[in-house]
């Protein structure tokens, strides 16, 4: 992959880090680091089920499950986001599982199936990068690169929203680079 490859659209979105809760964000969708289950699970994955409400739970069994690299949108809920796109990131087994290209998978597929819900704003977590302990600077570079060269035409803003200083901090360096 180059790093001067250049946007596929017009005009390119706007790609912003900040610190904050997701579950607040009311950017048109909030991206959940699932599990191929779309089971309820703990890190930003239960802060989502919690804040969306019992809908989720129901919606997320109606759709059964997606694959390691994919992701599935279902409505926000109580969340002041309208949908909620599930992108299930790897988990981190070395580096040589393919891990790169699940997660920019994750990430392109996010944005895709949001465009095609009629998104033009997403907040995205640190997807992989906590229960599923995808190094933190690899991940970011996979994140910022994914999503400034292959968001669909009809993304207008990013927002990488940061749990923690640490994260904020890889997130400003992949920006500013
Ligand atoms: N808002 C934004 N970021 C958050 C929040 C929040 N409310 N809560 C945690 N984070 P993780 P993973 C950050 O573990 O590594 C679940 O059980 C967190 O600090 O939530 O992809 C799923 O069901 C970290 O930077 O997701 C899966 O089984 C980032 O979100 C599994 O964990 C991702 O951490 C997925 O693991």
């Amino acid at each position: 992959m180059c790093a001067g490859r250049p946007y596929r659209g017009g005009v390119p979105p706007r790609l912003r880090a900040a610190l904050g809760d997701i579950t607040a964000e009311a950017t048109d969708a909030v991206v959940n680091a699932a599990n191929a289950g779309l089971a309820r699970g703990a890190g930003v994955c239960g802060a989502i089920f919690a804040a969306a409400g019992p809908g989720l739970a129901e919606a997320c069994s109606a759709i059964g499950g997606c694959p390691t690299g994919g992701a599935v949108v279902t409505p926000g809920f109580a969340l002041p986001a309208r949908f909620i796109v599930h992108a299930v990131g790897p988990v981190w087994s070395g580096g040589e599982q393919d891990e790169p290209e699940l997660l920019a998978s994750a990430y392109r597929r996010s944005l895709e199936v949001a465009a095609e819900a009629g998104a033009q704003s997403i907040a995205f977590p640190a997807i992989s990068t906590g229960i599923y302990r995808y190094p933190l600077v690899e991940a970011t570079e996979v994140a910022v690169r994914t999503c400034r060269h292959d968001a669909p035409p009809g993304i207008q803003l990013i927002r990488f929203v940061c749990f923690d200083d640490a994260t904020l901090a890889a997130y400003e360096r992949e920006l500013s680079g």
